[in-house]
């Protein structure tokens, strides 16, 4: 199976696409990093770095059934919602919440981060999302959530002890205090959260005190970290997590956006994963510049994962960055009846439904081609840039027939149907910047959907503003993710490719 795509440069986000609430932890000289997966399945992608700059995701934490069951009922952006990953007595602890009616805050264990990873320990009594661990020097574990607030924990069993206190909430009327790590470094306790909501007033703020429990004094500086007001690329800066390096550099891991386009710009990737270097003023973090360029770091860097962009679908499994929408049983999604080709059976009669038959992967790069050669002769199916099941662009085939569909909010429409010749086809999308003049109405990105011809020459059928299929439309916590699809019959892939276009 393909590794996860890479950038070959250095550059930041250091893992892009829809990777947000990173949460990172570093044993001996490797780093391990867990985000944030909503409706999809399996949850939790987690990656490996020996040099904070080039990841590879070496698997999923909720890849059974028996751990994450997301009901048709859950709405898309709920589900699994930001990871606490950290390293304690030779084991990893993630704590993580499942935003869903009857779901709560859970906590699994293992041994290897890449799997397997324990069944989860439910955690009825944390009060809210966000969850964070931190143990003290005696052992004593800490559970502090969004809002902010704290409960004593035992993570083995997931019982709390006592009734959750409020700690600290950040600045004087700044909304939505969340996303709390808390670590004792030197002679402190810091207190490190997110504020200002996940929107373009995100930010990264810190207090410290002299116990886990408190009381919290705010750094003067806060917030640490912000892009609000600026016309820095990267926006809504905030959910962060800190790291020390072996040779003692500190690191700040966070959440960003990338906006394109006219006013107000719209990001169609989600939020992504990025990297800034912290050092130390009087106790207080001093987040460096979020640069797009890292070639710069005081260490070696580790060669880039081999980029491999097609899938051939070949070892009866796909790889951990393919994900699901809500669930992916093995009947529905196997390699068994036709080897070397992945055979969908459909099950709802759309994308608009929430237990589609999908599997994608996260659009990773602000321009980019993905193509799948389908046989369509038993049923209806195709290619898709998916947002949500109000938001998407597809196109598909079912026999000798072709068409592109977009769905955008309650509006379904089947933009142009051609017959072609019988047999397998490719089926193909680019998402390309849009063409000038660019003004104040200019969307972020164009996504072209068609078939390429047996001379590789590619026939459009539709080109469609990218905005619709962004999160400032959209809504929600997610990004785009591209993927093939079945909903009529049994639809086969022989193999399915992505690749950054560059520029
Ligand atoms: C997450 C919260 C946030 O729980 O967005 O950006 C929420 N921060 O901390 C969903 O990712």
């Amino acid at each position: 199976m393909p590794a996860q795509s890479q950038p070959a440069r250095p550059t930041n986000p250091v893992i892009s696409g829809f990777h947000p609430d990173p949460s990172v932890c570093r044993v001996g000289d490797d780093y391990y990093l867990a985000c944030s997966s909503f409706e999809y399945f399996p949850g939790v992608p987690l990656f490996h770095s020996r040099d904070l700059v080039h990841w590879r995701q070496i698997g999923n934490v909720l890849d059974r059934p028996e751990q994450l069951r997301l009901p048709v009922s859950m709405p898309s952006s709920g589900g699994i919602y930001a990871p606490t990953l950290r390293h304690h007595d030779g084991r990893f602890w993630l704590i993580v919440t499942n935003a869903r009616e009857g779901g709560g805050n859970l906590i699994v264990t293992a041994t290897d981060p890449a799997g397997p990873w324990s069944d989860p320990i439910p955690a009825p009594g944390v009060p809210g999302i966000d969850p964070d661990l931190a143990w003290d020097e005696d052992g004593t574990c800490w559970c502090t959530v969004a809002g902010v607030s704290q409960v004593r924990i035992d993570p083995s069993t997931g019982e709390t002890y006592g009734t959750p206190r409020a700690l600290w909430s950040g600045g004087p009327g700044a909304k939505a205090p969340e996303a709390p790590h808390l670590y004792r470094i030197g002679d402190y306790w810091y207190l490190l959260i997110a504020e200002g909501g996940t929107e373009r007033g995100h930010g990264v703020s810190i207090a410290r005190g002299r116990t886990p429990t408190g009381p919290f004094e705010p750094c003067p500086a806060n917030p640490v970290l912000t892009h609000r007001g600026t016309d820095h690329p990267v926006q809504n800066t905030g959910h962060a997590d800190l790291v020390q390096a072996p040779d003692g550099s500190w690191w700040m891991v966070f959440l960003g956006v990338r906006p394109r386009g006219g006013t107000p710009g719209w990001h169609v990737l989600g939020r992504e994963t990025f990297l800034a270097p912290v050092t130390w003023e009087q106790g207080w973090p001093v987040v460096g510049q979020v640069t797009s360029d890292l070639s710069e770091l005081p260490w070696p860097l580790s060669p880039a994962p081999a980029e491999e962009r097609r899938d051939d679908f070949g070892l009866g499994e796909l790889g951990p960055a393919w994900i699901s929408v809500r669930d992916r049983p093995a009947e529905l999604f196997t390699s068994e009846e036709r080897p070397g080709w992945l055979t969908l059976r459909a099950r709802g009669g759309s994308l608009d439904e929430p237990d589609a038959v999908f599997a994608g992967r996260r659009q990773q790069d602000l321009t980019c081609r993905a193509r799948t050669l389908v046989d369509p002769s038993d049923g209806r199916g195709g290619l898709a840039v998916r947002l949500d099941e109000r938001h998407h662009y597809a196109i598909e085939a079912s026999g000798t027939d072709v068409r592109v569909i977009a769905r955008v909010g309650s509006l379904r429409t089947v933009l142009a149907e051609r017959s072609v010749p019988a047999g397998p086809l490719v089926l193909a999308l680019t998402v390309t910047e849009p063409p000038p003049p660019h003004g104040p109405c200019t969307g972020p990105d164009v996504v072209s959907l068609g078939i390429e011809q047996p001379d590789g020459t590619f026939t459009e059928f539709a080109a469609l503003d990218g905005r619709y299929l962004s999160t400032e439309v959209a809504g929600g916590f997610t990004g785009r993710v591209i993927g093939v699809y079945a909903t009529a019959g049994t639809v086969h892939f022989d193999w399915f490719d992505y690749e950054p276009l560059g520029g």
